[in-house]
């Protein structure tokens, strides 16, 4: 006998808490995305999980029928690592602002890019601090002037785009929260990478930093002919400052974190084993104590 396939829908994966952002906000769109990329996907809501830190986007979560986990500012990544290790069936998102990506959380995307754990990372970037109601973040144009810089802030802003390429990362894309549709067919990608992946979502904070104008003026399609594997090419790209590039900025197939500790391990257990198994029984005990 065989079981019918479940087509899941976009509703499946709404909870019950409607999302408090203020009207306009970019997150909605981020959001929105999410749900039609898991519905096209076609994963149980039991199978997913986000975690993620502190700020606006920070609530995310709780918005989603998933596995959840809104932890302390700037560590969605060790959450998701955890997570991801903890029970490799699940597909795990981490979530979160530019603060807390850049700020607080930056010394821990470099070792989830090197590690190339298998999670997406999605960062709604609005170039500002949000929920703390406007302070400058390490992606602040350089002059900008908010309550916590009223003479204009003398920093220069990051690129994130660059700094994951930098650290290697093996998926970078960018989307915009003007085009849902695109941040959904970029999380579906995403997903489907081995590894770990990074969106930089430019996302408006209508509040503080409404930043539409600026990506009407300035998003462009990365043209049809780049070569996602040539590393220089993306670079190239996302230093371009007339033009903000929207779409897959590199891909590089190699395996994924939890698949490297499945070949590593291999030798030392049964053939039935799952990721999982090998997480459980080596994670803990060295093999030569096993
Ligand atoms: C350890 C710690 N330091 C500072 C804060 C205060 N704080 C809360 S959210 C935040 C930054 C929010 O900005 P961002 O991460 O860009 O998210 P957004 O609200 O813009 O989505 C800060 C500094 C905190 N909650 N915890
Ligand atoms: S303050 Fe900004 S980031 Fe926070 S919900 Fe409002 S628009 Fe969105």
């Amino acid at each position: 006998m065989t079981t019918a396939t479940v087509r899941r829908r976009v509703s499946d994966y709404k909870s019950d808490v409607k999302p408090i952002w203020c009207p306009g906000c970019g997150n909605y769109a981020v959001l929105s995305a999410l749900y039609r990329a898991l519905a096209d996907l076609n994963i149980p809501p039991e199978k997913v999980a986000i975690a993620s830190g502190i700020g606006c986007s920070g609530r995310f979560p709780a918005f989603v029928r998933a596995y959840g986990f809104h932890g302390v500012h700037g560590r969605a990544l060790p959450l998701a690592t955890g997570i991801k290790l903890g029970n490799p069936e699940l597909t795990v998102f981490a979530v979160g602002g530019d603060g807390d990506a850049f700020s607080i959380g930056g010394g821990h995307i470099l070792h989830a890019a090197r590690r190339n754990v298998d999670v997406t990372y999605i960062v709604m970037d609005n170039r500002i601090y949000g929920l703390t109601k406007g302070q400058p973040s390490p992606t602040s144009a350089q002059d900008m002037r908010t309550k916590a810089s009223p003479y204009g802030t003398m920093e220069s802003p990051m690129n994130p785009v660059a700094t994951l390429l930098s650290y290697y990362a093996t998926f970078v894309a960018r989307g915009v929260s003007t085009d849902p549709r695109m941040i959904a067919e970029l999380i579906k990608r995403a997903v489907q990478h081995p590894g770990f992946s990074f969106i930089h979502v430019v996302s408006p904070c209508v509040s503080f930093n409404d930043l539409y104008d600026m990506i009407k003026r300035r998003q462009t399609p990365i043209p049809p002919d780049h070569d996602v594997t040539d590393h220089d090419a993306a670079m190239d790209l996302t230093l371009d400052r007339e033009h903000l590039y929207v779409g897959v900025f590199y891909q590089d197939d190699r395996p994924g974190y939890v698949e490297m500790l499945r070949r590593k391990f291999e030798p030392y257990i049964s053939p039935d084993y799952t990721a999982r198994t090998v997480i459980e029984r080596f994670c803990v005990t060295p093999p030569n104590e096993g």
